[in-house]
C-alpha cells in the first residue's frame, strides 16, 4: 500500500469504534489500527465486518496504562488517533467513579501525552458527550451551553474537554472534543435504554408469536428526554471534525427530542404489538403529563404488562432534557444526520427480532 495514512482507533469492540472502522475501510487509502484491551473473555461481535480485512490490524493497549499508549503511538506513528474507548455507561458511574475518571478523563491525558511525545502532528479526537451539559439551562444546547454535569461520567467527560483545549492551545496540537448527543444502532450495548427496549420487544414478539408467556421489560425514568441519532451517521461527523483547516469542537445531534416512553411506543408499534399506557395520565391542552411510577404499558389483546417501572433503574441524579443544536456541524462541516428517530427505532427492532429468530432456530 503506497502512501496510506494510519488511523489508530480505540474502543473498537464497542459501537462507535466498530462503526468508525467500517466507515474508514470504505474509503481507500487508510490503514486502521484497532486498539483493544486484554480480556479473559474477548467479544469481537461488533468487529466481524473488518477483523480479517488486510487494511485492519488489531493492537493491544489500555487507556489507563500510559506505557501501552506511548508504545503504540511511537511504533505506529499514526496520522489520526480516534479515542472512542471509555466506560460509557452513565448509570454505573456512581458505583465506580474513580474507574470512570481514570478511564474517561485521565485516559485522555495519557492519549494526549503519547501524541505530544511521539507524534505531535497526529490529529486527535476525544469523545465528548451531551452529558457534560447535564442540568441544562436552555434548549437546543450548542457549544456555548455551560458545562453542568449531573453524573461522575459527565464530570469526567467535562474534564476531558478542558484538558483537550489546554493541550490544543499549549502545544498547537490538532485535538478536538466532539459533543455528541445520544446515538444508537444495532451495535449498541444492551444496558443502554434503547437496546434494552428493542431486545425486550424482540423477546416479547417471539413469545406472543409462539403463544408463550413473557416477562415485562423493567425500566426506570420514562420521562427523561433524549436527542437520539444513528451512530453510523455520527462517525462521519467525527471524521469531518478531524479534517478541518483548524481544530474546533462541534455538537452532533438530530435536533429532535423524545421521551423514553416515546421510544417504548415506537418500538412496540414497529413490532406490530398494540400496547397502551394505564394509570399514566392524559396530556392536557398539549401539556406533557409525566408518567408516574405506578404506570404500566399493557398488551391490548391480553392485558398483560409489556413494560413496568422498577425504581432500581432510577439514577441518583437525572439529566432530564437533552436536545442538541447541530446547526454549526451542518453549516461548517457540511455534515447532516440521515437517519431520523422513527427509522432508527425501526432498524433496531427489525434487527433484534431477526437476531432472536436466529437464536431460536439454532436451539
Ligand atoms: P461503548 O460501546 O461502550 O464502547 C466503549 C469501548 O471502550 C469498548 O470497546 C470498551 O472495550 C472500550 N474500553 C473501555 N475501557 C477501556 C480501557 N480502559 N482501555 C481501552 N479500551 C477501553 O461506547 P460507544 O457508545 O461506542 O461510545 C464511544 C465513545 O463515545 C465513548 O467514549 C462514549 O463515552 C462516548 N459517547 C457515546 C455516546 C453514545 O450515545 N453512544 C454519546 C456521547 C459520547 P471492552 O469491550 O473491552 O469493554
Ligand atoms: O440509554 P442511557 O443509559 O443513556 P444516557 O444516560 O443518556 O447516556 C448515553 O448517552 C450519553 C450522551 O448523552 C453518552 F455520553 C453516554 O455514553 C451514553 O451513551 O439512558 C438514557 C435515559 C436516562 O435518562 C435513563 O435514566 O434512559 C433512562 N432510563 C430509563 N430506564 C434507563 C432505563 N436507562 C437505562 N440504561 N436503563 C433503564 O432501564
Amino acid at each position: 500500500m503506497i502512501n496510506s495514512q494510519k488511523v489508530l482507533v480505540t474502543g473498537i469492540t464497542g459501537q462507535d469504534g466498530a462503526n468508525m472502522c467500517e466507515y474508514l475501510l470504505r474509503i481507500p487509502g487508510y490503514k486502521i489500527y484497532g486498539m483493544v484491551r486484554r480480556s479473559s473473555n474477548p467479544n469481537f461481535k461488533n468487529c466481524e465486518a473488518f477483523i480479517n480485512n488486510d487494511r485492519f490490524q488489531l493492537v493491544y493497549g489500555d487507556l489507563t496504562d500510559s506505557t501501552s499508549l506511548d508504545n503504540l503511538v511511537r511504533e505506529i506513528q499514526p496520522d489520526y488517533f480516534i479515542n472512542f474507548a471509555a466506560n460509557s455507561f452513565v448509570g454505573c458511574s456512581w458505583d465506580m467513579p474513580q474507574q470512570v475518571f481514570n478511564t474517561n478523563a485521565l485516559g485522555v491525558i495519557n492519549c494526549l501525552e503519547a501524541i505530544k511525545k511521539f507524534q505531535p502532528e497526529c490529529r486527535f479526537y476525544s469523545a465528548g458527550s451531551s452529558e457534560e451539559f447535564g442540568d441544562v439551562d436552555y434548549f437546543p444546547q450548542d457549544m456555548k451551553h455551560p458545562i453542568k454535569p449531573r453524573s461522575p461520567y459527565g464530570a469526567a467527560k467535562a474534564a476531558a474537554r478542558h484538558i483537550v483545549k489546554v493541550y490544543r492551545e499549549s502545544y498547537e496540537m490538532y485535538a478536538v472534543h466532539g459533543i455528541l448527543f445520544n446515538h444508537e444502532g444495532t451495535k449498541r450495548g444492551e444496558e443502554f435504554v434503547t437496546r434494552k427496549i428493542t431486545k425486550g420487544v424482540a423477546r416479547i414478539y417471539h413469545a406472543i408469536k409462539n403463544k408463550k408467556s413473557f416477562e415485562s421489560i423493567k425500566l426506570g425514568n420514562l420521562n427523561a428526554k433524549r436527542d437520539w441519532s444513528d451512530s453510523e451517521d455520527f462517525v462521519e461527523g467525527v471524521w469531518l471534525m478531524l479534517n478541518q483547516d483548524k481544530p474546533r469542537d462541534f455538537v452532533l445531534a438530530s435536533g429532535q427530542t423524545h421521551t423514553i416512553a416515546d421510544f417504548v411506543n415506537c418500538a412496540f408499534a414497529h413490532a406490530g404489538i398494540k400496547g397502551e399506557w394505564i394509570e399514566a395520565g392524559e396530556d392536557v391542552h398539549g401539556q406533557y403529563v409525566p408518567i408516574p411510577q405506578s404506570a404500566k404499558f399493557i398488551h391490548k389483546e391480553t392485558n398483560k404488562p409489556l413494560v413496568e417501572i422498577d425504581p432500581k433503574f432510577f439514577r441518583p441524579a437525572e439529566v432530564n432534557l437533552l436536545l442538541g443544536d447541530p446547526t454549526e456541524a451542518i453549516t461548517k462541516l457540511g455534515w447532516k444526520p440521515k437517519i431520523p428517530f422513527d427509522k432508527l427505532v425501526k432498524k433496531m427492532v427489525a434487527w433484534d427480532i431477526n437476531e432472536a429468530e436466529k437464536k431460536a432456530d439454532s436451539t
